[in-house]
């Protein structure tokens, strides 16, 4: 009989679970021989086991020895059970373990809505505001005095209500590339929106929220202004009681790239349901491309005034995406030819790490996968081989850290989104060679945010074992439920893998913004069970 399940911090493991024919495994801070997996339900043994190796993880500065309990395929609620140092948090294997969580984190997309009153629950709690910023924005910072243009509408930025065209790019970007890759899956997927049940899937009905807002950052030229932003970061206070004026910020080529981009793509992924909305977003991704020829020069924004999110960055990637989201969704010869030249011009390169400042993986994926014809053969060879010469790296890299983490020893502010971001790469690498080395990293990545990792706690809000409580989110912050808003991925600790506060203050550490959440989706959406 089992004396106590008391849980020791010693033993960390992905505390949401296990799919069933999939690798499992613990890292352990301290040293063992055997240990067992007991069923939670009658305590009864079901599995006992070796200590795999133990390793150094120099990051973290301990001596991690690895529970390897793989063979244990059979659906179940289960803890680790370890002679001398006690048990696990609880955790499943199932076929569907990653359902639930899916769903909370694109219900976390809903409740970052804004523009409008949104409601959700979880846990027994109601997490609720009244429609937001109905004034957005005004243009006084672009040249067009104290007037009001609409702007209302999109996702809030992160743990700020901010809007920004350059973050919403890599999130548009990664969620509208996990449409492509496991869209047959997604199609059916339930996420109980006010659109659930209507033209569109809901998947890319929440998308699309974020679209409506975007082409209203366009301006009549084409060019598309950078953010909407108070003019400084405002208090945790709810959406709708922050009543300061919020503003245009400059275009910049980037933003316009970047609307390009996800306007193209998004009419590809819309047409069979809503051909209006994709003809729609084709014209405005021209007129913005078009605008773009007549601008060769890298503009950044003039963010003078609005001391908030700055999303600066060279415009070269971006501009590779755009064209290769126009190409794919137009198939213009002209525009392949421009592709392939910016493809070679930037080496053909798959980055074994990419968030917003760098959006060229997603253009140089849309490439390699396009089912089109007429592409330079010897072109496509070089970014295959780059291709997996990067996802192997990322599967050594996992490989040879304690935690299983795809990005190594690798800390900075957003790293969490970073780990979860690898699964992008990883399976267009799966999808070339069919390797399930690389569908394990992804797993890995999993495993790691979900309690894999030195804290051994889950850093998704609302999901796992113990998960951050005070994450840097003025909703969270400023509402009088005492558990955090639902469904967000923390950024993560740095500048060491030991520097995770779960503190408010932290927004360098503890802060949640959509571009994580959208690459933990991205990971979650290749393993959602069909529905
Ligand atoms: O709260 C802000 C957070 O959303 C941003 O990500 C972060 C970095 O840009 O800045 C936070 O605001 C802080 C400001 O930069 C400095 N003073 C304290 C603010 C935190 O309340
Ligand atoms: O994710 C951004 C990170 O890469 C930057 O290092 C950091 C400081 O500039 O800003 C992060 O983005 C924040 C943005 O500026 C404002 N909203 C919250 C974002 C997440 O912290
Ligand atoms: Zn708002």
């Amino acid at each position: 009989m089992l004396q106590s399940t008391e849980v020791s911090p010693l033993i960390r493991l992905n505390t949401i679970g296990y799919l069933p024919d999939s690798p499992k495994q613990a890292s352990v801070a301290g040293k063992f021989s055997r240990f067992a997996v007991v069923r939670v339900r009658d305590g009864k043994k079901v599995y006992e086991g070796e200590a795999a190796e133990t390793v150094t993880n120099a990051d973290t500065d301990e001596q991690i020895t690895i529970a390897d309990f793989s063979a244990l395929k059979t659906p179940g609620e289960y803890r680790l059970e370890i002679p001398d140092i006690g048990f696990s948090p609880p955790f499943r294997i199932g076929t569907d373990v990653y359902d639930f969580p899916f769903y909370t984190i694109m219900k976390g997309m809903y409740l970052w809505r804004c523009g409008t009153a949104v409601s959700g629950k979880h846990n027994g709690d109601t997490f609720a505001h009244e429609a937001c910023h109905t004034e957005d924005a005004y243009l006084d910072y672009v040249g067009g005095g104290h007037v009001r243009r609409d702007a209302t509408g999109g996702w809030h930025d992160a743990g700020d209500y901010n809007k920004y065209v350059v973050n919403a790019g890599v999130t548009v970007g990664v969620m509208l590339r996990a449409w492509e890759d496991f869209g047959t899956r997604l199609r059916r997927v339930r996420l109980d929106i006010p659109e659930s049940g209507g033209k569109l899937p809901d998947y890319l009905a929440e998308i699309k929220w974020e679209i409506d807002w975007l082409l209203k950052m366009q301006a009549e030229d084409g060019s598309v202004y950078h953010k909407i932003s108070t003019r400084q970061f405002g208090p945790f206070i709810p959406p709708e009681q922050e009543k300061e004026p919020r503003f245009y910020a400059g275009w910049s080529t980037a933003a316009t790239a970047d609307f390009v981009a996800m306007t193209a793509g998004f009419a590809r992924a819309v047409r069979p349901y809503d051909a209006s909305t994709a003809k729609r977003c084709l014209q405005a991704a021209r007129k913005s491309w078009e605008f773009l020829q007549r601008h060769p020069e890298d503009h950044k924004s003039d963010t003078r005034g609005l001391i908030t999110g700055g999303y600066q960055t060279d415009d070269p990637d971006d501009r590779l995406w755009a064209v290769a989201e126009l190409w794919e969704t137009t198939g213009d010869p002209a525009l392949l030819k421009d592709l392939e030249e910016r493809i070679r011009a930037q080496g053909a390169r798959i980055d074994h790490d990419f968030d917003w400042a760098n959006v060229r993986n997603l253009g140089m994926i849309t490439y390699l996968l396009s089912r089109r014809g007429g592409k330079d053969s010897a072109l496509m060879n070089q970014v295959k081989t780059n291709l997996i010469a990067t996802a192997e790296r990322i599967v050594q890299t996992a490989r040879s850290h304690g935690y299983a983490r795809p990005l190594g020893d690798a800390y900075y502010w957003g790293c969490n989104g970073s780990v979860a971001r690898q699964a992008v790469v990883l399976h267009a690498a799966y999808r070339v060679t069919k390797k399930p080395e690389y569908l394990n990293a992804m797993l890995d990545a999993l495993n790691h945010l979900f309690g894999r990792n030195f804290y051994g706690r889950s850093f998704v809000t609302g999901l796992g074992y113990q998960p951050p409580m005070r994450p840097h989110d003025r909703r969270s912050g400023g509402d009088k439920v005492d558990a955090p808003w639902p469904g967000y991925l923390v950024g993560g600790s740095h500048p060491g893998a030991r520097n995770w506060h779960d503190v408010q203050d932290d927004y360098r550490t503890n802060e949640i913004a959509i571009n994580w959440n959208a690459a933990l989706i991205y990971a979650l959406a290749a393993f959602v069970s069909s529905p």
